[in-house]
């Protein structure tokens, strides 16, 4: 299949296209195997937000350029004593703002991982709703070989992943201890070995890697936007704790707003009247 992108926006650390519905974020760092900088995140952080508001992008697509790495975390040649330091020389690590803002936005997101999911890198794919992976990807932690650690959803979400495959509590026990090596020994891990333990979803040649995403994408693009949109934040809200209820209960709002139900109580204010909510079916 011959696909043309459509450039979005024009950056200086990321690509940002579009193809029938899809976005792709890729990141443009291959020099240092697509590692980010605060000014990367930034601009990811800019792109996801245009996502979230374009009617006309159904899912969001996260990968690197070329065909060596996905991304291999923070670019140590920017690490300071702080965090990452940009061209602004303040140390950040914006990068969790864009694990927030993939777990948030309302649609879905897939890491195409195509080589190297490395560090910050690995969280990232951690992170996204669904992981299709080239059979030349490598997955891994460094931070304890590096001096860093994220025991945000790159640990307490990938504990998550590992072993999901099977259902049995033992199983999801499994899942902490494999995380827990992860990240202890910082080994790195095949594309075979990463679908395995249940943190990808699919593997693939790398030269159907694209297709294959944009074929997953086609499928989802035929399922209810807002039934998609429901299922992610309810299984978000199981490990997001208060802020997942506040996402899910959020959006339980947004559906009750386009009841007549609801209608009523604001049209009874306007209208100086009492509302008469009798009208309406109770369901069992
Ligand atoms: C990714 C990996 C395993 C690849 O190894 P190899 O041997 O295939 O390639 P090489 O030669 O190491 O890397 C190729 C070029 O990319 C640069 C390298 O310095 C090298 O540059 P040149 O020598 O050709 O000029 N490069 C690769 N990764 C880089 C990075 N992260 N920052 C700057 N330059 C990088 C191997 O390269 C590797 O292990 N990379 C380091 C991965 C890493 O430790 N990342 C940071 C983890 S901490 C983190 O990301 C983080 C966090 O823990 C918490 C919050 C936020 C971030």
């Amino acid at each position: 299949m011959k696909v043309v992108w459509e450039n979005i926006k024009t950056y200086s650390d990321i690509k940002f296209e579009l193809y029938r519905g899809v976005a792709k974020i890729t990141i443009n760092r291959p020099n240092v195997y697509n590692a980010f900088r605060p000014e990367t995140n930034m601009q990811m952080l800019e792109a996801i937000d245009v996502c979230r508001e374009r009617n006309d992008i159904d899912i969001v697509v996260f990968t690197g350029e070329g065909d060596k790495a996905f991304c291999s975390g923070g670019d140590q040649n920017v690490k300071g004593s702080g965090g990452y330091i940009g061209k602004d020389g303040v140390p950040r690590l914006n990068v969790l703002d864009l694990h927030k803002k993939i777990r948030e936005i309302p649609k879905p997101v897939i890491a195409m991982v195509n080589g190297y999911a490395i560090g910050g890198g690995h969280v990232l794919h951690v992170v996204c709703d669904l992981t299709i992976a080239s059979d030349n990807a490598i997955f891994g932690q460094t931070g304890p070989k590096v001096g860093s650690f994220d025991g945000g959803f790159g640990s307490s979400y990938l504990a998550r992943h590992v072993g999901q495959k099977k259902a049995s509590y033992l199983s999801r026990m499994v899942g902490q201890k494999k995380a827990r090596e992860i990240w202890f020994l910082c080994e790195q891990y095949s594309a075979k070995e990463a679908l395995d333990m249940g943190m990808v979803n699919k593997v693939v040649p790398l030269k159907d890697l694209e297709n294959t995403v944009l074929e997953w994408c086609s499928i989802m693009q035929k399922r209810s936007p807002l039934a998609l949109r429901m299922i992610k934040r309810s299984l978000n809200a199981e490990l997001d704790g208060q802020h997942g209820l506040m996402q899910l209960a959020g959006d339980a709002t947004l559906l009750y707003y386009l009841t007549e139900e609801a209608q009523e109580g604001k049209t009874a204010f306007l209208e100086k009247r009492n509302p008469d909510f009798k009208k309406y079916p109770k369901f069992p």
